[in-house]
C-alpha cells in the first residue's frame, strides 16, 4: 500500500513546478513549495518531541500551510487531530483531555487564550491564515527531514472526533490504510485526473474537505482553488476557470440562490459533487434544469470516508446516494438480530471494507457496540436498496441533527440546557431548514413557577457549545410528548413544529 503521503511525495516529484494551491488574489503555490515547507515543519514537529504514533491536534483557520502541516504529521508517523474552528475553549478541554496530544497548534489570535495548556507533555505553537506563527518561523530555519516514518496501512494516521449520541464525543481513529483507499475509489469512480481544477470551499477538518476533497487533489497532481470559506457569487465566478466542485447540500441551495447560475456559466464545470447530509430532490432536478448538469451525490460518514457513490457514467438518481464504491461491501439489517434483509427492505445501512476506521480512541466498548462480529460497522443511518441497485437512505437510527453539514447529536445540546437554572427539561430536534437543510431547535420546560427567556438562553451557551450546535430557535412548551414508556416522542415534536423556518 502507498501511503496518501507517499503518493503525494511521487506526485509532487513529478511535477514540481504545478500549482497545488490557487488563490484569487494571491500566488499559487506549487507542489514542490508544498512538499518542501511538509519536510520543514516534520523536522519542527520532531524538534518539539513529536514520536510516531503521538497526537498533533490543531485548530488553525484553513490555510495552504495548515495543508503543509496535516501531511508533515504523516511524514513524521504521527496522528493528525483536526478541530473545528468553532469549537470553545470547554470543548477544546475535553479534546485536548481526551486525546493527550503532544502538540496543539492553535491560530496566533488564541495563543493567549491557551498558551496556560503548555507543559511538559503538551507543547503549544501557532499557524495563521498568512502563513504567519511560531510554527512558520521554526519552519524558515530548519533543514527538510530526510526520509519519511515508514507507515503501514495498519497505522493510525488521523483521529476526528464525532460527537456521541450520550453527549461525550467519540474520537474516531483511521489509519493509513483507510485514508489511502477512499481516493483510490474516488479517483476512479469520479474519472479525477491531473487535468482537474477542484473549487475547494469546505473546512478542511472534517472528513469531507480533508481526506476527500484535498487528499484526492494531493495524490493525482491535480490543481485546488483554496477559498477560506463558500461564497455563492465566488464560486459561481470561479467556476469558468474551474472543473468539479464538492460540496454540502448548502453550497447547492445556496448556488440555485445566485444570480447568474445557467448553462454558460458552468460550462468549463465537468463535475459537481454534493454529500454530508441528503440533498434535496427538488434541488437535485433543479440544478440540473438551471445548468444542465446532474449533481453527484455520494453517501459517507467520518468512521467510514466514503461509502456509496451515484455513478459518473449513468443515471445520478434525486433521492438515492448510488451502489458501494469498489472494494466496500454495504448490507441492510436488521436491528435486533443484525440478520441481512431483502433488497427493497429498510433496515440499518452497514458496511465493511478497507475504508473503515479502527475503532474510537480509548473507548473499547463503544467500539465493539458499533460493529457486527463479522466486521461490518453500524453506521445509524436506515436506508433499503432499490431494485435499480441504489441506496437510498431513508431515515436515521441515531439522534443526530445536521445542520449545513455540520453534525449536532441532540443529546450534547440538552445536557447543556438542563443545566441552566430555571430549566426542567428540553428536546433538540432538527426541523427543515431552507439554507441549511435542518435547523437546530430546542423546546424546552421551564421548572414549576418559572420564567425562561430564549434569549438568555442563547448567550448562557455560547460560551459553552460552538455556534452552529446552539439553537437556531427557543421554544418554550408546558411539557414533552412521552409515550407510555415515558420516552420523549420527538417525532411528535418534528411534525408540530415543521414549519417554523420555511
Ligand atoms: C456556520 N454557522 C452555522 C453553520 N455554519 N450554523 C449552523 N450550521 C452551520 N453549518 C453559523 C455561523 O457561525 C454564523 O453565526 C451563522 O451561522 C451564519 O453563518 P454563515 O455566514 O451563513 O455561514 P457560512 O460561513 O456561510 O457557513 C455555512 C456553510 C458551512 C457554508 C454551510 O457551515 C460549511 O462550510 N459547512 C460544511 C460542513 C462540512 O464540511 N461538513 C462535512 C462533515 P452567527 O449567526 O453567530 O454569525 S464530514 C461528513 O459529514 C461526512 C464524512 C461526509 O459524508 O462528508
Ligand atoms: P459525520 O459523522 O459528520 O461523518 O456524518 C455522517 C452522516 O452524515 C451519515 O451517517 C449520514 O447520516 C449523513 N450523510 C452523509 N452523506 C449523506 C447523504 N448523501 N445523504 C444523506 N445523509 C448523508
Amino acid at each position: 500500500m502507498q501511503t496518501i503521503y507517499d503518493t503525494f511525495q511521487s506526485v509532487a516529484g513529478l511535477m514540481e513546478a504545478k500549482p497545488l494551491f490557487r488563490r484569487p488574489g494571491q500566488p499559487d503555490i506549487s507542489y514542490a513549495e508544498t512538499r518542501d515547507l511538509a519536510e520543514r515543519l516534520a523536522t519542527v514537529l520532531a524538534g518539539l518531541g513529536v514520536r510516531p504514533g503521538d497526537r498533533v491536534a490543531v485548530q488553525v483557520e484553513k490555510s495552504p500551510e495548515a495543508i503543509a502541516l496535516y501531511l508533515a504529521t504523516l511524514h513524521a508517523g504521527a496522528v493528525f487531530l483536526p478541530l473545528n474552528t468553532a469549537y470553545t475553549g470547554a470543548e477544546i478541554d475535553y479534546f485536548l483531555g481526551d486525546a493527550a496530544p503532544r502538540l496543539f497548534v492553535c491560530s496566533p489570535d488564541m495563543l493567549a487564550a491557551h498558551a496556560h495548556r503548555a507543559g511538559d507533555a503538551l507543547a503549544v505553537e501557532t499557524l495563521g491564515s498568512a502563513a504567519d506563527g511560531s510554527l512558520m518561523d521554526r519552519a524558515a530555519l530548519a533543514q527538510p527531514s530526510d526520509a519519511p516514518h515508514p507507515s503501514g496501512p495498519q497505522d493510525r494516521a488521523a483521529i476526528l472526533y464525532t460527537s456521541g449520541t450520550t453527549g461525550r464525543s467519540k474520537g474516531a481513529v483511521l489509519t493509513h490504510g483507510n485514508l489511502a483507499s477512499n481516493p483510490d475509489a474516488l479517483v476512479e469512480a469520479w474519472r479525477f485526473t491531473a487535468s482537474d481544477v477542484l473549487i475547494h470551499a469546505l473546512p478542511i477538518f472534517h472528513t469531507h474537505g480533508l481526506f476527500v476533497a484535498a487528499n484526492m487533489v494531493l495524490t493525482t497532481d491535480a490543481s485546488m482553488i483554496f477559498l477560506s470559506k463558500f461564497d455563492g457569487p465566488q464560486a459561481l465566478e470561479l467556476m469558468r476557470e474551474a472543473s468539479v466542485l464538492m460540496g454540502v447540500p448548502t453550497f447547492y441551495t445556496r448556488l440555485l440562490k445566485t444570480p447568474g447560475l445557467d448553462r454558460d456559466a458552468v460550462a468549463r464545470m465537468r463535475l459537481f459533487v454534493s454529500g454530508s447530509a441528503p440533498l434535496l430532490a427538488e434541488d437535485h432536478r433543479a440544478f440540473e434544469e438551471a445548468t444542465g448538469h446532474a449533481i453527484l451525490e455520494r453517501y459517507g460518514m467520518t468512521e467510514t470516508c466514503m461509502i456509496a457513490s451515484n455513478p459518473y457514467e449513468g443515471a445520478r438518481i434525486p433521492g438515492a446516494v448510488g451502489m458501494a464504491l469498489p472494494g466496500i461491501e454495504i448490507r441492510i439489517a436488521c436491528r435486533e438480530t443484525g440478520r441481512a434483509l431483502p433488497a427493497g427492505e429498510i433496515g440499518l445501512i452497514e458496511v465493511r471494507g478497507p475504508n473503515v476506521f479502527e475503532g474510537y480512541w480509548n473507548m473499547p466498548e463503544k467500539t465493539a457496540a458499533e460493529f457486527r462480529a463479522d466486521g461490518f460497522f453500524i453506521t445509524g443511518d436506515l436506508g433499503m436498496i432499490g431494485p435499480d441497485g441504489y441506496l437510498r437512505i431513508v431515515g436515521r437510527d441515531k439522534d443526530l441533527v445536521i445542520s449545513g453539514g455540520y453534525n449536532v447529536y441532540p443529546k450534547e445540546v440538552e445536557e447543556a440546557i438542563d443545566d441552566l437554572p430555571g430549566v426542567l427539561e428540553s428536546a433538540v430536534i432538527g426541523l427543515p431548514h431552507a439554507d441549511l437543510g435542518e435547523g437546530v431547535t430546542a423546546i424546552i420546560v421551564p421548572r414549576a413557577g418559572g420564567t425562561l427567556d430564549p434569549e438568555g438562553i442563547a448567550a448562557a451557551l455560547s460560551g459553552r457549545l460552538a455556534r452552529y450546535k446552539q439553537p437556531r430557535r427557543v421554544i418554550l412548551a408546558d411539557e414533552l410528548p412521552r409515550n407510555v414508556m415515558g420516552k420523549v416522542q420527538k417525532a411528535e415534536l418534528r411534525r408540530a413544529y415543521a414549519d417554523i423556518y420555511n
